[in-house]
């Protein structure tokens, strides 16, 4: 049996010197589906109010090959209504063939952005304008009455996402949004005020806005970013959580994004040493299970929330995860608000502002499967050892070799690793940009996947990153395969999956 496994390591191992060599170091990028390029179509206009017209666009095919993690390194151009006018209202979402949204768990929206390339973003100007973004919280934007994202009919409207497919099997998606435009020339039109669109993220201007936030981090289960963080994530640079105020304005709407775990964001004012906490995006999650999955929608401004700001006020934003149940990686935290220009509003150091606001959809079907449930796999701390394979585990054809749960041969056993040593893990599936990681999960961490399961709650925690190549600091790849689990872990037996492919899950025993 050891020497089959030999030679199974040894063809890996020649995979990965090729990958090495940087014969397979690819960007990830949107693979055409069977050579239909993706494009976006209009799929049908309404009336939905006087000189209001819903308009349903789809971008896509988009072919999200098997585990594949996928970024849109360039912006795609997407259709948006013709002709001078304002967007007061957008509805994203993440559609199938049959024009359903596939399961979370399947396949997800890690977080897509809708871009105006005819205009410079406010916040980070050596952007394209960022006026909508989305995951599969999708929030409904709705812009309180008379204002309006104004758009010119030579705008280039584009889109720049990131798609999960948790599976092995390749998915065929299509971006679905829906935009309320009212035509400039209109009566309406002509009185509505226009509103620019301002990004505030805690990481504002990182290609890969992320940040963790581990289990026991903070006070209380709970840790705020960047406040909670000592040092400051920013070091001596620019609080990039911050922006000031460049013209007078008035904001009208905003609302928050953040990632399963996530509790809140919240939007600050700052004049001189003043604070006014000016509003509360909250994730309310419909999940049983608690605030650990996509089963959650993000409360949004009411229509009626103004807040009135000056030249050189600050805007900060700040958000808080939980964590006491598990640790969060890779987390975003920011809010998109729009304010318009020249308007007064309500002054929020002399007058209390609303800081709460609704949710603007109900629970969705595709965030129904929560996961945890019994399923056929081990208890891993009741199988016999396993051995390692040349002193390792490789990660290949979405498998944790030796030590997989779901392998019912000698394969399937836990490797076992004396006390005092690290056990090494190697990602060959990377040379095709197939990212794994290794991340703990409570023991026996065998029941089905779901969108709350499993979750990263190791009793001890670790994670190895997103193994695998791409561009570090842009997509979520770690620019490496290999990693070592710690080499003073305590005897026992540790289960771990993947976070990227959930339904992979392994163990290992130290002995
Ligand atoms: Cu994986």
């Amino acid at each position: 049996m050891q020497g089959r496994l030999g030679v199974v390591f040894a063809g890996l191992a020649a995979a990965i010197a090729c990958a090495q060599a940087g014969v397979a170091a690819p960007r990830d990028t949107v693979a055409p589906s069977s050579g239909r390029q993706a494009r976006s179509e209009l799929v049908w206009t309404k009336a939905v109010a006087p000189e209001v017209t819903r308009y349903r666009y789809r971008y896509g095919p988009l072919l999200a090959a098997p585990g594949h993690n996928l970024i849109l390194v360039g912006p795609a151009p997407i259709e948006k209504p013709a002709g001078d006018g304002y967007m007061t209202r957008v509805r994203p979402d993440l559609v199938d063939a049959s024009g359903k949204a596939p399961p979370i768990e399947q396949v997800h929206m890690h977080h897509a952005v809708m871009l105006n390339l005819s205009r410079k973003d406010t916040t980070y100007p050596s952007l394209p304008q960022r006026f909508y973004g989305f995951a599969e919280e999708k929030t409904i934007g709705q812009f309180p009455r008379p204002y309006g994202y104004p758009v010119a009919s030579t705008d280039v409207w584009a889109i720049n996402y990131m798609l999960h497919n948790e599976t092995p099997e390749p998915k065929v998606v299509w971006i679905q949004y829906d935009v309320d435009w009212v035509p400039a020339s209109s009566p309406t039109g002509r009185r509505m005020k226009p509103a620019r669109p301002l990004w505030i993220d805690v990481q504002n201007g990182k290609a890969y806005p992320v940040f963790d936030a581990l289990r026991g981090e903070g006070r209380g289960g709970e840790m705020t970013y960047p406040d909670g963080v000592v040092p400051s994530p920013y070091g001596r640079g620019p609080k990039l959580n911050q922006w000031k105020v460049d013209r007078p304005g008035t904001l009208v709407a905003a609302a928050g994004h953040l990632h399963p775990g996530g509790l809140h964001v919240d939007l600050s004012a700052l004049r001189g040493r003043r604070s006014a906490h000016i509003f509360r995006s909250n994730a309310h999650y419909f999940d049983p299970n608690g605030p650990v999955s996509w089963d959650l929608a993000m409360t949004k401004t009411p229509l009626s929330w103004r807040v009135g700001l000056r030249k050189g006020d600050v805007l900060r934003v700040s958000t808080t995860y939980e964590t006491r149940r598990a640790s969060w990686y890779e987390s975003m935290g920011l809010v998109l608000a729009y304010i318009a220009d020249g308007d007064t509003g309500p002054d929020p150091f002399k007058h209390r502002v609303y800081t709460t606001g609704a949710i603007t959809h109900g629970h969705l079907a595709a965030a129904n499967n929560h996961g945890g449930r019994p399923t056929s796999l081990p208890d891993p701390r009741k199988a016999p050892d396993g051995g390692t394979i040349a002193g390792g585990v490789a990660v290949a054809d979405f498998t944790y070799l030796p030590g997989d749960l779901s392998s019912s041969s000698v394969l399937g056993r836990p490797p076992v690793v004396a006390r005092g040593s690290s056990l090494h893990f190697a990602n060959y599936d990377s040379a095709g940009s197939i990212l794994h990681t290794v991340t703990a999960c409570r023991a026996p961490c065998n029941g089905s996947t779901g969108v709350s399961y499993p979750l990263a709650n190791g009793r001890i925690q670790f994670d190895s990153g997103q193994l695998g190549y791409g561009v570090p600091g842009y997509t979520p790849a770690a620019g490496r395969i290999n990693w070592r689990t710690a080499g003073d872990l305590p005897p026992g037996t540790y289960t771990y999956f993947c976070r990227v492919h959930p339904f992979m899950r392994g163990a290992f025993r130290v002995k």
